[in-house]
Protein backbone atom coordinates (compact mmCIF):
# COMPACT_ATOMS: atom_id res chain seq x y z
CA UNK A 1 0.00 0.00 0.00
CA UNK A 2 0.79 3.63 -0.39
CA UNK A 3 -0.13 5.32 2.80
CA UNK A 4 1.29 8.76 1.57
CA UNK A 5 -0.03 8.70 -1.98
CA UNK A 6 -3.36 7.12 -0.98
CA UNK A 7 -3.90 10.75 1.03
CA UNK A 8 -3.09 12.47 -2.01
CA UNK A 9 -4.85 13.89 -4.94
CA UNK A 10 -4.13 11.67 -7.33
CA UNK A 11 -6.07 8.88 -9.36
CA UNK A 12 -6.39 5.62 -6.82
CA UNK A 13 -5.94 2.66 -8.07
CA UNK A 14 -9.22 1.71 -6.91
CA UNK A 15 -10.81 4.25 -8.76
CA UNK A 16 -9.69 2.93 -12.23
CA UNK A 17 -12.60 2.27 -14.79
CA UNK A 18 -14.57 4.19 -12.57
CA UNK A 19 -16.66 6.21 -15.16
CA UNK A 20 -18.65 8.45 -13.10
CA UNK A 21 -15.44 9.92 -12.20
CA UNK A 22 -15.02 12.91 -14.12
CA UNK A 23 -11.75 14.40 -16.24
CA UNK A 24 -10.11 17.71 -14.33
CA UNK A 25 -8.97 18.74 -11.25
CA UNK A 26 -9.66 16.27 -8.71
CA UNK A 27 -9.40 19.16 -5.83
CA UNK A 28 -10.48 22.76 -6.56
CA UNK A 29 -7.89 25.63 -5.26
CA UNK A 30 -8.11 27.18 -2.50
CA UNK A 31 -7.42 30.82 -1.15
CA UNK A 32 -4.02 31.67 -0.56
CA UNK A 33 -4.75 32.78 2.58
CA UNK A 34 -5.47 28.87 3.73
CA UNK A 35 -1.92 27.68 2.62
CA UNK A 36 0.00 26.63 5.66
CA UNK A 37 2.07 29.67 5.59
CA UNK A 38 5.20 27.93 7.24
CA UNK A 39 7.05 25.23 5.93
CA UNK A 40 6.57 21.63 6.61
CA UNK A 41 8.71 20.01 9.71
CA UNK A 42 12.06 18.23 9.22
CA UNK A 43 13.53 15.47 11.68
CA UNK A 44 15.21 18.18 14.05
CA UNK A 45 18.64 17.51 13.07
CA UNK A 46 17.87 18.88 8.81
CA UNK A 47 16.55 22.39 7.59
CA UNK A 48 15.20 23.77 4.51
CA UNK A 49 17.72 25.63 2.08
CA UNK A 50 16.83 27.10 -1.12
CA UNK A 51 19.33 25.57 -3.70
CA UNK A 52 20.43 29.18 -5.79
CA UNK A 53 21.60 27.49 -8.91
CA UNK A 54 22.98 30.74 -10.42
CA UNK A 55 25.50 30.59 -7.89
CA UNK A 56 28.32 28.18 -8.69
CA UNK A 57 29.29 26.64 -5.17
CA UNK A 58 25.38 25.69 -4.91
CA UNK A 59 25.20 24.40 -8.09
CA UNK A 60 28.04 22.34 -7.26
CA UNK A 61 26.40 20.64 -4.41
CA UNK A 62 23.83 20.00 -6.01
CA UNK A 63 25.36 17.89 -8.89
CA UNK A 64 27.79 16.14 -6.33
CA UNK A 65 24.38 14.94 -4.21
CA UNK A 66 22.96 13.95 -7.60
CA UNK A 67 26.47 12.21 -8.97
CA UNK A 68 26.48 10.37 -5.99
CA UNK A 69 22.59 9.67 -5.15
CA UNK A 70 20.53 9.79 -7.85
CA UNK A 71 18.85 7.36 -10.38
CA UNK A 72 20.62 4.20 -10.89
CA UNK A 73 19.36 1.17 -13.46
CA UNK A 74 17.70 -2.14 -11.70
CA UNK A 75 21.69 -3.31 -11.72
CA UNK A 76 23.07 -1.15 -10.11
CA UNK A 77 25.51 -0.03 -13.33
CA UNK A 78 24.86 3.15 -14.21
CA UNK A 79 23.62 6.39 -12.62
CA UNK A 80 22.82 9.37 -14.22
CA UNK A 81 25.47 12.14 -14.44
CA UNK A 82 23.71 15.02 -15.08
CA UNK A 83 26.23 18.14 -16.12
CA UNK A 84 25.69 21.31 -13.35
CA UNK A 85 25.21 23.50 -17.28
CA UNK A 86 22.44 20.63 -17.68
CA UNK A 87 20.96 21.03 -14.23
CA UNK A 88 20.77 25.10 -14.42
CA UNK A 89 18.99 25.01 -17.83
CA UNK A 90 16.71 22.37 -16.50
CA UNK A 91 16.10 24.39 -13.66
CA UNK A 92 15.66 28.04 -14.55
CA UNK A 93 13.83 28.27 -17.73
CA UNK A 94 11.86 31.72 -18.26
CA UNK A 95 9.58 32.40 -15.19
CA UNK A 96 11.25 30.01 -13.11
CA UNK A 97 10.98 30.43 -9.14
CA UNK A 98 14.20 30.04 -7.21
CA UNK A 99 11.91 28.90 -4.11
CA UNK A 100 10.84 25.89 -5.53
CA UNK A 101 14.33 24.54 -5.94
CA UNK A 102 14.67 22.96 -2.65
CA UNK A 103 17.37 21.50 -0.85
CA UNK A 104 17.51 19.65 2.89
CA UNK A 105 20.84 20.13 4.87
CA UNK A 106 22.39 18.40 7.81
CA UNK A 107 22.16 21.76 10.52
CA UNK A 108 25.50 20.37 12.02
CA UNK A 109 27.47 19.88 9.09
CA UNK A 110 25.72 22.07 6.47
CA UNK A 111 25.98 19.20 4.03
CA UNK A 112 23.11 19.00 1.32
CA UNK A 113 21.23 15.98 1.73
CA UNK A 114 18.17 15.68 0.12
CA UNK A 115 16.56 17.74 -3.03
CA UNK A 116 13.88 18.57 -5.00
CA UNK A 117 12.82 20.91 -7.78
CA UNK A 118 9.74 22.52 -9.98
CA UNK A 119 9.68 24.37 -12.60
CA UNK A 120 6.99 26.28 -14.34
CA UNK A 121 4.99 25.14 -17.53
CA UNK A 122 1.88 25.17 -19.33
CA UNK A 123 0.61 21.62 -20.16
CA UNK A 124 -2.35 21.08 -22.34
CA UNK A 125 -4.64 18.28 -21.45
CA UNK A 126 -7.04 17.85 -24.12
CA UNK A 127 -8.31 21.20 -25.26
CA UNK A 128 -7.67 22.62 -22.05
CA UNK A 129 -4.36 24.69 -20.86
CA UNK A 130 -3.04 24.42 -17.00
CA UNK A 131 -0.78 26.10 -15.65
CA UNK A 132 1.67 22.94 -14.06
CA UNK A 133 4.76 22.25 -11.80
CA UNK A 134 6.75 20.22 -13.44
CA UNK A 135 8.49 18.01 -10.58
CA UNK A 136 11.98 16.56 -10.41
CA UNK A 137 15.58 15.95 -9.17
CA UNK A 138 14.01 14.01 -6.48
CA UNK A 139 16.68 12.55 -4.30
CA UNK A 140 17.40 11.70 -0.64
CA UNK A 141 21.06 10.76 0.49
CA UNK A 142 21.57 6.96 0.29
CA UNK A 143 22.54 6.91 3.98
CA UNK A 144 19.07 8.48 4.67
CA UNK A 145 16.34 6.17 2.87
CA UNK A 146 13.53 5.05 3.82
CA UNK A 147 12.95 7.23 6.46
CA UNK A 148 10.03 8.82 5.13
CA UNK A 149 11.30 11.78 4.05
CA UNK A 150 10.26 11.90 0.57
CA UNK A 151 6.94 12.38 1.41
CA UNK A 152 7.87 15.63 3.86
CA UNK A 153 10.03 17.11 0.40
CA UNK A 154 7.23 16.32 -1.93
CA UNK A 155 4.41 18.30 0.74
CA UNK A 156 6.77 21.12 1.31
CA UNK A 157 7.35 22.06 -3.02
CA UNK A 158 3.75 21.22 -3.14
CA UNK A 159 2.55 23.70 -0.42
CA UNK A 160 5.23 26.55 -2.20
CA UNK A 161 3.86 26.01 -5.31
CA UNK A 162 0.47 26.51 -3.94
CA UNK A 163 1.57 29.95 -3.09
CA UNK A 164 1.84 31.47 -6.83
CA UNK A 165 -1.31 29.63 -7.36
CA UNK A 166 -0.84 27.00 -9.07
CA UNK A 167 -2.31 23.32 -8.31
CA UNK A 168 -1.17 20.90 -10.76
CA UNK A 169 2.10 18.85 -11.65
CA UNK A 170 3.24 16.60 -14.16
CA UNK A 171 6.61 14.29 -13.20
CA UNK A 172 8.06 10.93 -14.26
CA UNK A 173 9.40 7.99 -12.12
CA UNK A 174 10.95 4.67 -12.28
CA UNK A 175 8.21 3.48 -9.49
CA UNK A 176 4.67 2.46 -10.22
CA UNK A 177 2.73 5.43 -7.84
CA UNK A 178 -0.80 5.82 -7.67
CA UNK A 179 -1.71 6.15 -11.00
CA UNK A 180 0.27 6.52 -14.19
CA UNK A 181 -1.38 8.17 -17.39
CA UNK A 182 1.21 6.45 -19.22
CA UNK A 183 3.80 3.89 -19.22
CA UNK A 184 6.64 4.29 -21.83
CA UNK A 185 9.36 2.11 -22.37
CA UNK A 186 13.19 3.90 -23.52
CA UNK A 187 15.07 2.39 -26.62
CA UNK A 188 18.43 2.22 -27.06
CA UNK A 189 20.71 2.89 -30.16
CA UNK A 190 23.70 1.67 -30.17
CA UNK A 191 26.50 4.36 -31.75
CA UNK A 192 29.35 3.05 -29.98
CA UNK A 193 28.70 -1.08 -29.65
CA UNK A 194 31.68 -1.85 -28.66
CA UNK A 195 32.31 0.10 -25.43
CA UNK A 196 28.87 -0.56 -24.64
CA UNK A 197 29.54 -4.14 -24.62
CA UNK A 198 32.42 -3.95 -22.66
CA UNK A 199 30.80 -1.78 -20.18
CA UNK A 200 27.81 -3.76 -19.84
CA UNK A 201 25.26 -1.78 -21.38
CA UNK A 202 24.92 -4.06 -24.41
CA UNK A 203 25.57 -7.71 -24.97
CA UNK A 204 26.99 -9.69 -28.22
CA UNK A 205 24.12 -10.89 -29.80
CA UNK A 206 23.32 -14.39 -30.40
CA UNK A 207 25.58 -15.18 -33.55
CA UNK A 208 27.56 -12.09 -33.70
CA UNK A 209 30.95 -11.41 -33.94
CA UNK A 210 32.63 -7.88 -32.61
CA UNK A 211 33.23 -7.16 -35.89
CA UNK A 212 29.40 -7.70 -37.18
CA UNK A 213 28.30 -5.87 -34.49
CA UNK A 214 30.34 -2.75 -35.46
CA UNK A 215 29.33 -3.15 -39.19
CA UNK A 216 25.46 -3.71 -38.08
CA UNK A 217 25.23 -0.02 -36.58
CA UNK A 218 28.00 1.67 -39.01
CA UNK A 219 26.26 5.21 -40.10
CA UNK A 220 27.10 7.48 -43.09
CA UNK A 221 29.79 10.12 -41.86
CA UNK A 222 27.32 13.40 -42.71
CA UNK A 223 23.42 13.52 -42.44
CA UNK A 224 21.64 13.08 -45.77
CA UNK A 225 18.80 15.51 -46.37
CA UNK A 226 19.64 18.92 -48.09
CA UNK A 227 18.71 21.98 -45.86
CA UNK A 228 19.73 19.49 -42.62
CA UNK A 229 21.70 22.35 -39.99
CA UNK A 230 21.75 23.47 -37.06
CA UNK A 231 18.82 25.39 -35.15
CA UNK A 232 19.97 28.96 -34.59
CA UNK A 233 18.32 32.04 -32.64
CA UNK A 234 16.48 33.54 -36.27
CA UNK A 235 14.55 29.86 -36.68
CA UNK A 236 13.03 30.58 -33.11
CA UNK A 237 9.48 31.77 -34.38
CA UNK A 238 9.29 28.97 -37.46
CA UNK A 239 10.10 26.10 -35.12
CA UNK A 240 7.33 27.44 -32.59
CA UNK A 241 5.03 27.43 -34.93
CA UNK A 242 6.21 24.64 -36.41
CA UNK A 243 5.84 22.46 -32.75
CA UNK A 244 2.81 23.95 -31.85
CA UNK A 245 1.16 22.62 -35.12
CA UNK A 246 2.82 19.25 -34.58
CA UNK A 247 2.06 18.84 -30.40
CA UNK A 248 -1.68 20.18 -31.08
CA UNK A 249 -2.54 16.33 -31.65
CA UNK A 250 -1.26 14.57 -28.98
CA UNK A 251 -3.40 14.19 -25.93
CA UNK A 252 -1.24 15.53 -23.31
CA UNK A 253 1.89 18.32 -24.35
CA UNK A 254 3.80 21.56 -23.78
CA UNK A 255 1.92 24.80 -24.86
CA UNK A 256 5.34 25.75 -26.00
CA UNK A 257 5.56 30.03 -26.74
CA UNK A 258 8.90 31.70 -28.35
CA UNK A 259 10.11 31.97 -25.04
CA UNK A 260 9.88 28.84 -23.88
CA UNK A 261 11.41 27.11 -27.53
CA UNK A 262 14.03 29.70 -27.36
CA UNK A 263 14.77 28.20 -23.45
CA UNK A 264 14.58 24.60 -24.54
CA UNK A 265 15.33 24.24 -27.72
CA UNK A 266 18.26 26.30 -28.74
CA UNK A 267 21.26 24.89 -29.60
CA UNK A 268 22.95 24.71 -25.83
CA UNK A 269 26.60 22.96 -25.72
CA UNK A 270 26.57 19.71 -23.61
CA UNK A 271 23.14 20.52 -23.24
CA UNK A 272 20.64 20.58 -26.12
CA UNK A 273 21.26 19.97 -29.91
CA UNK A 274 18.53 20.77 -32.23
CA UNK A 275 18.76 20.76 -36.00
CA UNK A 276 16.16 21.41 -38.80
CA UNK A 277 15.69 21.03 -42.52
CA UNK A 278 15.23 23.75 -44.47
CA UNK A 279 14.04 23.74 -47.81
CA UNK A 280 16.94 24.63 -50.61
CA UNK A 281 14.11 26.35 -52.57
CA UNK A 282 11.65 27.63 -50.82
CA UNK A 283 14.08 28.38 -47.24
CA UNK A 284 10.87 27.08 -45.32
CA UNK A 285 11.59 25.33 -42.21
CA UNK A 286 9.69 21.63 -42.46
CA UNK A 287 11.32 19.61 -40.20
CA UNK A 288 13.15 19.58 -36.81
CA UNK A 289 14.64 16.74 -34.16
CA UNK A 290 16.35 17.70 -31.02
CA UNK A 291 18.11 15.84 -28.17
CA UNK A 292 19.44 16.61 -24.88
CA UNK A 293 22.85 15.40 -23.16
CA UNK A 294 22.47 13.29 -20.14
CA UNK A 295 26.01 11.10 -19.14
CA UNK A 296 25.77 8.18 -16.76
CA UNK A 297 28.48 7.35 -14.46
CA UNK A 298 30.11 3.58 -15.16
CA UNK A 299 30.03 2.10 -12.00
CA UNK A 300 33.08 -0.23 -10.96
CA UNK A 301 34.47 -0.08 -14.49
CA UNK A 302 37.98 -0.56 -14.68
CA UNK A 303 38.05 1.16 -17.94
CA UNK A 304 35.72 3.59 -18.63
CA UNK A 305 34.27 6.53 -16.16
CA UNK A 306 31.20 7.48 -18.00
CA UNK A 307 28.52 6.22 -20.81
CA UNK A 308 27.61 9.42 -23.29
CA UNK A 309 24.51 9.54 -23.81
CA UNK A 310 22.03 11.06 -26.19
CA UNK A 311 18.49 11.79 -25.53
CA UNK A 312 15.48 12.46 -27.94
CA UNK A 313 13.39 15.29 -27.48
CA UNK A 314 11.10 16.92 -29.07
CA UNK A 315 10.93 16.19 -33.18
CA UNK A 316 8.68 17.02 -36.03
CA UNK A 317 8.25 16.03 -39.66
CA UNK A 318 6.55 17.53 -42.41
CA UNK A 319 8.47 17.01 -45.40
CA UNK A 320 11.09 14.67 -44.48
CA UNK A 321 10.77 11.02 -43.41
CA UNK A 322 10.94 10.84 -39.51
CA UNK A 323 12.50 7.93 -40.42
CA UNK A 324 15.33 9.83 -42.39
CA UNK A 325 15.35 12.97 -40.00
CA UNK A 326 15.79 10.63 -37.15
CA UNK A 327 18.84 8.92 -38.92
CA UNK A 328 19.97 12.29 -39.69
CA UNK A 329 19.91 13.12 -35.81
CA UNK A 330 21.86 9.73 -35.39
CA UNK A 331 24.94 10.57 -37.83
CA UNK A 332 24.99 13.78 -35.86
CA UNK A 333 25.13 12.11 -32.40
CA UNK A 334 27.88 9.59 -34.02
CA UNK A 335 29.74 13.17 -35.23
CA UNK A 336 29.34 14.25 -31.30
CA UNK A 337 30.83 11.20 -29.81
CA UNK A 338 27.74 9.92 -28.30
CA UNK A 339 28.21 6.45 -27.24
CA UNK A 340 23.97 5.76 -27.29
CA UNK A 341 20.95 7.52 -28.66
CA UNK A 342 18.18 6.29 -26.33
CA UNK A 343 14.53 7.42 -26.79
CA UNK A 344 11.13 6.71 -25.55
CA UNK A 345 7.84 5.54 -27.55
CA UNK A 346 6.26 8.39 -27.00
CA UNK A 347 4.69 10.56 -29.84
CA UNK A 348 5.26 9.38 -33.43
CA UNK A 349 8.67 7.38 -32.45
CA UNK A 350 7.56 4.04 -32.20
CA UNK A 351 7.35 4.40 -36.28
CA UNK A 352 11.25 4.82 -36.11
CA UNK A 353 12.41 2.64 -33.27
CA UNK A 354 13.02 -1.03 -35.12
CA UNK A 355 13.72 0.36 -38.19
CA UNK A 356 16.56 2.22 -36.91
CA UNK A 357 18.06 -0.85 -34.86
CA UNK A 358 17.07 0.83 -31.56
CA UNK A 359 16.47 -2.27 -29.01
CA UNK A 360 13.96 -2.10 -25.98
CA UNK A 361 15.61 -1.46 -22.29
CA UNK A 362 14.53 -2.97 -19.14
CA UNK A 363 13.02 -0.78 -17.25
CA UNK A 364 9.65 1.61 -17.40
CA UNK A 365 9.23 4.93 -17.33
CA UNK A 366 5.69 5.88 -15.63
CA UNK A 367 4.23 9.62 -16.48
CA UNK A 368 1.86 10.95 -13.86
CA UNK A 369 -0.38 14.01 -13.28
CA UNK A 370 -1.17 15.53 -9.49
CA UNK A 371 -4.37 16.76 -8.95
CA UNK A 372 -5.67 16.10 -12.29
CA UNK A 373 -7.58 13.07 -13.27
CA UNK A 374 -7.83 11.27 -16.71
CA UNK A 375 -10.49 8.92 -17.56
CA UNK A 376 -8.45 6.48 -19.19
CA UNK A 377 -4.57 5.82 -19.16
CA UNK A 378 -3.35 7.06 -22.65
CA UNK A 379 -1.21 4.81 -25.12
CA UNK A 380 2.43 6.61 -24.88
CA UNK A 381 1.95 7.51 -28.72
CA UNK A 382 -0.63 10.11 -26.97
CA UNK A 383 1.34 11.50 -24.82
CA UNK A 384 3.50 14.21 -26.06
CA UNK A 385 5.51 15.39 -23.12
CA UNK A 386 9.38 14.51 -22.75
CA UNK A 387 10.48 15.10 -18.82
CA UNK A 388 14.08 15.46 -18.36
C1 LIG B 1 9.22 8.75 -6.47
N1 LIG B 1 10.21 8.59 -7.36
O1 LIG B 1 6.02 5.44 -2.77
P1 LIG B 1 3.97 5.60 -0.16
S1 LIG B 1 11.69 10.75 -10.03
C2 LIG B 1 7.26 9.86 -5.87
N2 LIG B 1 8.27 9.66 -6.74
O2 LIG B 1 5.19 6.63 -0.40
P2 LIG B 1 10.89 7.52 1.85
C3 LIG B 1 8.07 8.29 -4.43
N3 LIG B 1 7.12 9.19 -4.71
O3 LIG B 1 4.10 4.58 -1.27
P3 LIG B 1 13.17 7.00 0.17
C4 LIG B 1 9.15 8.04 -5.27
N4 LIG B 1 9.92 7.10 -4.71
O4 LIG B 1 4.17 4.99 1.19
C5 LIG B 1 9.34 6.78 -3.56
N5 LIG B 1 8.23 7.49 -3.39
O5 LIG B 1 2.72 6.38 -0.31
C6 LIG B 1 7.29 7.42 -2.28
N6 LIG B 1 16.21 7.49 -4.95
O6 LIG B 1 9.42 7.75 1.23
C7 LIG B 1 6.99 6.00 -1.90
N7 LIG B 1 14.65 9.80 -7.54
O7 LIG B 1 11.51 8.85 2.13
C8 LIG B 1 6.52 6.15 -0.46
O8 LIG B 1 11.63 6.80 0.61
C9 LIG B 1 7.43 7.24 0.05
O9 LIG B 1 14.02 7.31 1.32
C10 LIG B 1 8.64 6.68 0.77
O10 LIG B 1 13.12 8.28 -0.80
C11 LIG B 1 12.61 8.20 -2.11
O11 LIG B 1 12.28 13.12 -9.35
C12 LIG B 1 13.66 8.75 -3.10
O12 LIG B 1 14.89 7.62 -7.86
C13 LIG B 1 13.10 8.59 -4.50
O13 LIG B 1 16.70 9.35 -3.80
C14 LIG B 1 13.88 10.21 -2.78
O14 LIG B 1 14.74 6.59 -3.00
C15 LIG B 1 14.99 7.97 -2.90
O15 LIG B 1 13.52 5.84 -0.69
C16 LIG B 1 16.04 8.34 -3.92
O16 LIG B 1 10.84 6.59 2.97
C17 LIG B 1 17.18 7.66 -6.02
O17 LIG B 1 7.89 7.97 -1.11
C18 LIG B 1 16.76 8.81 -6.93
C19 LIG B 1 15.36 8.66 -7.47
C20 LIG B 1 13.30 9.93 -8.06
C21 LIG B 1 13.32 10.42 -9.47
C22 LIG B 1 11.40 12.39 -9.65
C23 LIG B 1 9.96 12.84 -9.71
C24 LIG B 1 9.45 12.93 -8.29
C25 LIG B 1 7.97 13.22 -8.21
C26 LIG B 1 7.51 13.40 -6.78
C27 LIG B 1 6.03 13.60 -6.67
C28 LIG B 1 5.62 15.00 -7.04
C29 LIG B 1 4.14 15.22 -6.80
C30 LIG B 1 3.66 16.62 -7.24
C31 LIG B 1 4.13 17.70 -6.25
C32 LIG B 1 3.66 19.13 -6.65
C33 LIG B 1 2.16 19.21 -6.56
C34 LIG B 1 1.62 20.55 -6.95
C35 LIG B 1 0.93 21.45 -7.16
MG1 LIG C 1 13.87 8.85 3.70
Amino acid sequence: THKFWESQPVGQFKDIGDSSLPEGPIESPTPLSEVKQEPYNLPTQYEWTTCDMESEETCNEVYNLLKNNYVEDDENMFRFNYSQEFLRWALCPPGYYPSWHIGVRAKASQKLVAFITGVPARIRVRDEVVKMVEINFLCVHKKLRSKRLAPVMIKEVTRRVHLENIWQAAYTAGVVLPTPITTCQYWHRSLNPKKLIDVGFSRLGARMTMSRTIKLYKLPDSPATPGFRKMELRDVPAVTRLLRNYLSQFVVAPDFDENDVEHWLLPTENVVDSYLVESPETHEITDFCSFYTLPSSILGNQNYLTLKAAYSYYNVCVKTPLLQLMNDALIVAKQKDFDVFNALDVMHNESFLKELKFGPGDGQLHYYLYNYRLQHALRPSELGLVLL
